[in-house]
């Protein structure tokens, strides 16, 4: 399912192709998160045409809550539920469990939460959510996990990573003893977790590797930590992880911080702070971000990038984006989440050019500081 082209001369940067029922999508890649089935004020045809996502995510937590598997279920999958014929990832749950529901308690069986919308109690299991992904039929199921927090001891770590370790044991049987529903195969993946601890880290990529996942997300990071230090743990987990399966960075991250991770031989990424940061305002340039709230583009009455094609760079006025802001229209969000996804994407597509022209090492350090500037 996934084959490896290329990895470059002089850093870990890897090109690949991987190849589901609803189409290949090409790595490295981005993937826009829509957590609720919907990538936040981005039609699907838009997402499809404009952005040129080649995969999207949605989460099991959110899903399962509301509408319901047997809704979706009903509506022949998510696929169909959305309208979006193209690959879809899903997050397990775990991770949400710990960001947002109210009274979660973890035992060996899985984790029970109490829904952030209704109070309402349900279990999470390794095998339940392997069920619930089945029914939801993404492309993609991620296992159950427990991510743990930053700053976090080692003897916490610890036992949390050899939990989560005996949860994927249990999800990849699961999933290795259910069948798919909808006639498109699924594809499973394990994630490496260990919290900022080298030996832990080393110990859970060498374990998840064995369990034989399609592909294998790094998780745990991005939870505070500082950035170098999140570079490190991924720089050391691909060092432990198999050439020929695929690596996902989970919720990373700024530009900056893709190039940085795809150096170090990371292959996907999802995050919500590009459709998340453009609703604030953050727009994404070649040249770096900017504020567009900000007073010094109120009267700036010329686009942003003329060369950069989307509506908010090359058709209207600064100005107008900048007014649109302040008056919370929504057309503002619409063209900002927009732009900043295909801007991600467009991304990917440079990063993609430099590592098979061989000019990717000399050139991301400098572009990740660029992007990295407010202008
Ligand atoms: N586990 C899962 N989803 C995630 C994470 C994780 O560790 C992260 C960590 N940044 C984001 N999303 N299941």
């Amino acid at each position: 399912m996934f084959e490896l082209h290329k990895t470059a001369d002089s850093t870990k940067a890897r090109l690949g192709t991987l190849t589901t029922d609803h189409g290949k999508i090409e790595t490295p890649i981005f993937m826009p998160v829509g957590t609720l089935g919907t990538v936040k004020a981005v039609k699907q045809d838009e997402l499809l045409e404009k952005v040129k996502a080649q995969i999207i995510l949605g989460n099991t937590y959110h899903l399962y809550l509301r509408p319901g598997c047997d809704i979706i279920e009903s509506a022949g999958g998510l696929h169909s539920f959305i309208e979006w014929d193209q690959p879809i990832l899903t997050d397990s749950g775990g991770y949400q469990i710990f960001s947002l529901s109210d009274n979660r308690e973890l035992s060996e069986e899985g984790a029970e939460f109490q829904s952030h919308i209704d109070g309402s109690k349900h279990m999470f299991t390794p095998e339940n959510v392997v069920d619930i992904q089945r029914t939801l039929g993404s492309d993609i199921m991620m296992i159950l996990d427990e991510c743990p927090p930053y700053p976090c001891s080692y003897e916490y770590s610890k036992e949390s990573m050899e939990l989560t370790h005996r949860w994927e044991k249990r999800g990849r049987d699961a999933f290795l003893n259910t069948e798919p529903k909808y006639g498109h195969q699924q594809f499973q993946f394990g994630i490496v977790q260990g919290g900022t601890f080298e030996d832990l880290r080393i110990e859970s990529a060498k374990y998840i590797t064995d369990l034989d996942f399609e592909g294998i997300a790094i998780g745990g990071l991005s939870v505070g930590e500082p950035t170098d230090l999140m570079y490190e743990m991924t720089d050391l987990n691909t060092d432990y992880l198999p050439e020929e399966k695929p690596r996902y960075l989970m919720g990373v991250g700024k530009p900056a911080n893709l190039l940085h991770a795809i150096a170090r031989g990371v292959d996907m990424f999802d995050c919500v702070l590009p459709t998340r940061n453009a609703r604030n305002g953050q727009i994404f340039t070649q040249n770096g971000y900017i504020n567009i709230r900000n007073a010094k583009w109120k009267n700036h009455h010329k686009p942003l990038d003329p060369n950069f094609p989307t509506d908010i760079c090359s058709k209207y006025k600064m100005s107008y984006i900048h007014h649109l802001f302040r008056n919370n229209e929504l057309l503002g969000l619409q063209l900002s989440s927009l732009h900043n996804l295909t801007f991600y994407l467009w991304l990917m597509e440079e990063v993609k050019e430099r590592i098979a022209e061989d000019t990717f090492h000399d050139w991301y350090k400098e572009k990740a500081e660029i992007l990295d500037t407010k202008i």
